[in-house]
């Protein structure tokens, strides 16, 4: 049924409204069983050129149509990705791994977005403010930046590019876009609805290729005014580098190592549920992943086995297959990250509870899995409770007191997402002022933002930009100042007020 759903036996770029086969290619690989899907184009800086040219002309254009109706646009996009939820889903679980259910959770997220965005076309509001002198005017707009360069990762292949894409659009802007190699299909299924959306030409463009020669191009080409970037601390490091060479703006969302917090007050049994959803969740590859359980030690035999006992339970297999909750590792560098961890943690002492292997499924042989895994009396200072594992790995951590915890969440270079378990509404208020995450949930796990409010991090998460939300404009746009004098007489503005 899958097989129907796309067509083709090589994906095409998609630049300034036309379909462009490639010239160089890879395989793309459903992680869950090995198997090649479809080919995807490797392109190189003289496509990104083009692409960008095409792009800078339909931005005219386009910047120039009122934002309402620009929104009607993007309504019909949400409107199509709604009449294809399933269908995205499940080549989004082809291509991806994760379960049917995230991945149509995920659909939706895409499809919150374009109508939240399209919305926005009749918002956008600036602001008017006095002027300091007699008859005269001020206010200030938004004003698009002109063209656009996101790049995209593959554990949230539609839903992050629709953060992106849809503020940048909505704004008056084009879009030169360059999804994840392992999952370009969600990059196709877009620019479909898109054409067919009626987008003009030359607005979205999809140029797929690697970071070291797409990003790299459209990282430094002189006319993209805006890299958005989302991915690991590394690439996001060179891409500042080479921004701020240029006086560029970027926007980076990055690493993150989400804790769960555990008073003893605590609903365990709501605990439980929550951190294992938001660790083993798209098997633990989001960057809002639960990865530390900081608990009170007055609870904590009671939590781990609750958590062991779940465990347990937990069917792991190809995401398409009725039952399962978890799908597989996106590929074998990831397995071999995660992998690794796992000795590091044993190594500096943390005890494994459960899991820690690479695991074979019988009816999925060459993909690849990995068990739900579960470390205790970890300690702050451990690597294994300091860095991004990407991966379905949980390391308890023990502490005596709320302010304790609070120190552990905020001892890591990341923050993203943290969240605590208590009943206690003093230790809420005090939880949600002092943990240092851009996200903070109470008695939930660490997953599950919603489109309508900023994404994004402290510290070492990005540079304190947010994806999503009506913060992501600030990325799209520029503010312009603007004075209307209409005393008909020079007026000298903190010379003349007196
Ligand atoms: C990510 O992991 O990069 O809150 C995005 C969540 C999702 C988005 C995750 N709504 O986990």
């Amino acid at each position: 049924m899958t097989k129907k759903l796309l067509k083709i036996e090589s994906l095409p770029n998609y630049i300034d409204g036309s379909w462009t086969e490639g010239n160089e290619f890879t395989s793309v690989i459903n992680p869950a069983n090995g198997k090649k899907i479809v080919n995807v184009p490797l392109s190189n800086d003289e496509d990104v050129d083009v692409t960008v040219k095409a792009a800078q002309a339909a931005q005219k254009k386009w910047a120039l149509v009122p934002a309402p109706q620009r929104a009607e646009i993007l309504y019909n996009i949400g409107q199509l990705m709604k009449e294809r939820k399933d269908d995205i889903a499940r080549l989004l679980t082809l291509e991806n791994g994760k379960v049917l259910e995230e991945a149509r959770g995920e659909v939706q997220e895409g499809i919150d977005m374009a109508f939240y965005m399209a919305g926005e076309g009749r918002r956008l509001f600036g602001q008017t403010t006095n002027a300091e002198l007699p008859d005269k005017f001020a206010m200030s707009v938004r004003s698009p930046v002109g063209v656009v360069g996101i790049i995209t990762p593959w554990n949230f292949p539609i839903a992050i590019a629709t953060w992106k894409t849809f503020p940048a659009l909505i704004a008056g802007n084009a879009v030169v876009w360059k999804p994840a190699t392992e999952t370009p299909i969600m990059a196709y299924e877009l620019a479909k609805i898109c054409e067919e959306a009626g987008l003009p030409k030359g607005l979205l463009n999809v140029v797929y290729g690697s970071g070291s020669s797409v990003g790299d191009a459209m990282v430094h080409h002189p006319d993209i005014h805006v890299i958005s970037f989302t991915g690991s601390n590394e690439t996001g490091i060179r891409i500042a580098e080479a921004c701020g060479r240029q006086l560029k703006k970027y926007s980076l969302e990055l690493g993150g190592k989400n804790a769960v917090i555990v008073m003893e007050d605590a609903d365990l049994d709501l605990a439980v549920e929550g951190i294992i959803w938001s660790a083993y969740g798209t098997s633990g590859q989001r960057c809002t992943a639960c990865s530390r359980v900081i608990v009170h030690e007055d609870v904590k035999e009671k939590l781990e086995g609750k958590l062991l006992e779940q465990i347990k339970t937990l069917k792991v297999g190809n995401g398409l297959e009725d039952g399962i909750v978890m799908g597989p590792i996106i590929n074998e560098a990831g397995l071999e990250k995660i992998k690794k961890y796992i000795e590091i943690g044993k190594n500096e002492g943390a005890r494994l509870l459960t899991g820690g292997n690479e695991l074979s499924i019988t009816s999925s042989e060459d993909g690849y899995y990995f068990e739900p895994t579960l470390f205790t009396d970890a300690t702050i200072d451990m690597r294994i409770a300091q860095e991004e594992v990407f991966g379905p790995v949980i390391s308890i951590i023990p502490v005596n007191s709320f302010d304790e915890a609070i120190e552990a969440n905020n001892s890591v270079s990341y923050g993203l997402s943290s969240s605590i378990f208590t009943n206690d509404v003093n230790r809420v208020y005090r939880a949600q002022r002092d943990l240092d995450t851009g996200i903070v949930y109470v008695n939930a796990g660490t997953t599950g933002a919603e489109i309508h409010l900023p994404f994004g991090g402290t510290k070492g998460t990005g540079n304190g930009h947010r994806d999503s939300g009506i913060q992501a404009l600030d990325v799209f746009t520029e503010w312009k100042a603007i004075y209307v004098d209409y005393s008909g007489k020079l007026q000298r503005a903190q010379i003349d007020v007196e």
